[in-house]
């Protein structure tokens, strides 16, 4: 695989693979254990997705921050809690599939397929590849095959950890009308009047297909986030208890991340015949207030 020159593949630490981005519109980073994006930095901008500082870097472990990819179920498996949470792609070491620049930033395509290891936990034939533009903008589509010889259902999403300020002074905008689900707390739905703040541990499922902004005052800057082939909106901070909890993540840092994640979770199931796909899009544009 010949790489553009603006796009490096390095291994930190080693046996730990990295596509390094450093183009002249963006620089970035995406590990292969994963096809986790786990920096994105639009020219003339500040860093946009968060990062724990004790993400752990290692093969066959989650990343905490970026963009975890969620698949072929979001969140607990339903019926086996022995199955990883959120699926088991994310701890999966992913090809480089395509890699290439223009004058507007680096487009990337990362696969993989199913395995002896993968239908261990799932017994189904896919292929995935992520399509990640970085540039001014953000774009990572999740194509999902169903490449076996029955229909298949999946859940999932795009675990995205913003950057923010403090979480309790931003406001996310564009969810006002809908309901949601703190699952956390009941299984009934809610209806968002105005915008969301953040002032509790949030762990809301949306059920919506809009674009959401993070308006973020103390940063100056606001998070435009689109999205296609989702009917779920899914707003997480852990806040304090539960960010004692996670041991990669540091406790004093719940307010410096929110995640906004385009998902298919919920009532947003979605079933794939053989040889049809699926497209979860998530897009993001940084804007100066
Ligand atoms: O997206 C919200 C959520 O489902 C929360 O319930 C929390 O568990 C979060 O994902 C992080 O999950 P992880 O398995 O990455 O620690």
């Amino acid at each position: 695989m010949t790489l553009p020159p603006s796009v490096t593949l390095i291994e930190e630490p080693a046996g730990y693979p990295i596509l390094v981005i450093e183009h002249s519109a963006v620089t970035g980073r995406i590990a292969l254990n994963g096809a986790h994006v786990t920096d994105w930095i639009p020219d003339g901008h500040d860093p946009v997705l968060y990062m724990s500082a004790e993400a752990v870097l290692e093969p066959g472990k989650p990343i905490r921050g970026g963009i975890p990819i969620c698949w072929p179920w979001f969140g607990p498996h339903p019926t086996d809690s022995s199955k990883p949470a959120h699926g088991f792609v994310r701890t999966q070491m992913w090809e480089v599939d395509v890699a290439r620049e223009t004058t507007a930033g680096v487009d990337i395509v990362l696969k993989l397929s199913d395995s002896s290891e993968s239908k261990a936990l799932w017994p189904h034939s896919f292929a995935l590849r992520l399509h990640v533009h970085l540039g001014a903008s953000l774009q990572v589509t999740l194509q999902a095959t169903n490449t076996g010889s029955s229909p298949w259902s999946m859940t999932g999403a795009l675990h995205t950890y913003l950057n923010v300020e403090d979480v309790t002074k931003i406001a996310v905008h564009g969810l006002h009308g809908t309901h949601y689900v703190e699952g956390r707390l009941s299984p009934e739905k809610r209806p968002q009047q105005g915008t969301v703040v953040i002032d509790q541990e949030v762990d809301r499922m949306y059920i919506s297909d809009a674009t959401v902004i993070v308006h973020d005052p103390v940063w100056g800057r606001e998070l435009v986030l689109e999205k296609a082939g989702s009917l779920a909106t899914v707003v997480w901070n852990p806040w304090i208890e539960k960010s004692k909890r996670l041991s990669d993540l540091p406790d004093e840092a719940y307010p410096m991340f929110l995640c906004i994640e385009a998902a298919n979770a919920g009532e947003d199931v979605v079933t794939i015949e053989p040889g049809q796909e699926h497209l979860l899009m998530q897009r993001i544009e940084v804007r100066k207030l």
